[in-house]
């Protein structure tokens, strides 16, 4: 390690935004020798960490929290070498484009307390394009020149709710910088606790990267799910199709399900639409198909009825509110999307459970699982929580659909 680097990793490093990605990137560097600062808007959420409290279900995060001896956690932007920036970066609904606001506004919160010379990494996704377009233009309106007075770099984060710490570790990551030297001092940072290689580039192929990176997993879930639907068509078992069909060597088709949901994959992709809408056709087309997938699964639901003599009158329950499995992420969750469709067909009658999404987030939520069970004719596995894998033997006498094919019972229906 170089004398300038030894120094690098003593400053303070300020991680602005303490939600899925930036709380647990702060706890990891604090747990690896790095003096740590979190800064949240949220005084609540800021409270809740200085008291010690973990705030969203993670595997190892409190483990991780309790390694994580310097660290503290403010709404105030305080000085530093070095901002790491993790902040929402949600696209406008009508245009398809980014609102770069929160990740605009917290560099230039920034901009007012750092001395000359810090190197700003922004972790938040962007749209290609965004750090040139939106944040430089930030930077400059107080008087700093990039490249000089400020270093910018873009380290998009690439860990999977579920597996946050581990891939934290493990993932090799991309860093793009506006110069060699400003990458190679965010490698030397995020070594201190990343054991994959970290790839040095530029700001643009970085931002580019990850989009692409989320966007082929979406291309990939919607063929999944319109294959689910050609074989509905005829009655044919998509799983079993696409478990032979994977044996070829290059074939590795995903899972269908009730949609796609989380931060990520149903956001990333519409940066490029909304940038390159005459070029991003498939894209786009992927997208539309994966948002219908609650609506297809509503249909699902209404034909199981019918066939059961139980139109109108069946009650129905829905396992799971969480985007998908064993995590508390409720955002952009199909069952959410579902619940949104659901009203006109099937009233107020419908029951939902999730056994780790406690807070109420949907009317006709039942917080205990046996009386959910109870409450219903038809239950609809939304997400293959553990949980229910453990106790799919509760689902026995009842009609099941299952849109995550874990339920062997004989007779359940499938997407
Ligand atoms: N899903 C399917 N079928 C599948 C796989 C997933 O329907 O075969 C659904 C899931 O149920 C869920 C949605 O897709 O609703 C997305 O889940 P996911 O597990 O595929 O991904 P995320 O959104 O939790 O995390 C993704 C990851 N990106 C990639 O795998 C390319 C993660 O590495 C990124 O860090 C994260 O997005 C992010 O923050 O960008």
């Amino acid at each position: 390690m170089t004398g300038e680097t030894m120094k690098l990793i003593m400053e303070e490093i300020c991680v602005i935004g303490m939600g899925y990605i930036g709380l647990p990137t702060a706890l990891m560097l604090a747990a690896n020798g790095n003096p740590v600062v979190g800064v949240d808007i949220n005084a609540g959420l800021v409270e809740t960490l200085n008291n010690g409290h973990v705030t969203f279900q993670e595997d190892g995060l409190e483990e991780l929290f309790c390694k994580a001896s310097d660290i503290r956690f403010t709404t105030a932007y305080p000085s530093a070498n070095v901002y790491i920036v993790a902040v929402p970066t949600p696209f406008d609904n009508d245009t398809k484009k980014i609102d770069p606001t929160h990740v605009v506004s917290a560099v230039s919160s920034i901009m007012d307390v750092c001395p000359k010379g810090t190197i700003v990494i922004i972790e938040s996704t962007v749209a290609p394009g965004t750090i040139e377009k939106h944040i430089c233009p930030a930077i400059r309106q107080r008087g700093f020149t990039v490249g000089s007075d400020i270093h910018l770099a873009h380290a998009p984060e690439r860990i999977i709710p579920g597996r946050m710490i581990k891939e934290l570790r493990e993932n090799a990551r991309v860093v793009g910088a506006d110069l060699p030297e400003t990458g190679e001092k965010v490698r030397e940072l995020y070594s201190t606790f990343c054991n994959g290689s970290i790839v040095l580039t530029d700001i643009r192929t970085a931002e580019m990267t990850k989009v692409v990176e989320n966007t082929y997993r979406d291309v990939n879930i919607a063929y999944a799910n319109e294959l689910a639907k050609i074989c509905r068509q005829d009655e044919l078992n998509v799983y079993e199709i696409i478990k032979l069909a994977n044996m070829h060597p290059r074939v590795n088709i995903l899972q269908p399900g009730p949609g796609v949901g989380g931060h990520c994959i149903s956001v990333d992709p519409w940066f490029l639409v909304g940038d390159y809408p005459g070029l991003s056709l498939l894209i786009h087309e992927a997208r539309k198909v994966n948002d219908s997938m609650p609506g297809f699964v509503l249909r699902r639901v209404l034909d199981i009825l019918e066939k059961h003599g139980m139109a109108g009158s069946g009650r129905v329950g829905f396992y799971g509110l969480s985007y998908k499995e064993d995590v508390d992420d409720l955002r952009e969750s199909p069952t959410l999307q579902l619940y949104g469709l659901m009203r006109l067909h099937l009233g107020g009658n419908a029951k939902f459970y999730d056994p780790i999404c406690r807070q109420d987030a949907v009317s006709g939520q039942v917080q205990d699982f046996d009386d959910f069970i109870d409450a219903c004719d038809l239950i609809v596995i939304m997400v293959g929580h553990e949980h229910i894998k453990e106790n799919m033997g509760s689902l026995k006498g009842k009609i099941v659909l299952d849109t995550r094919n874990i339920c062997m019972l004989d007779g359940v229906y499938r997407l």
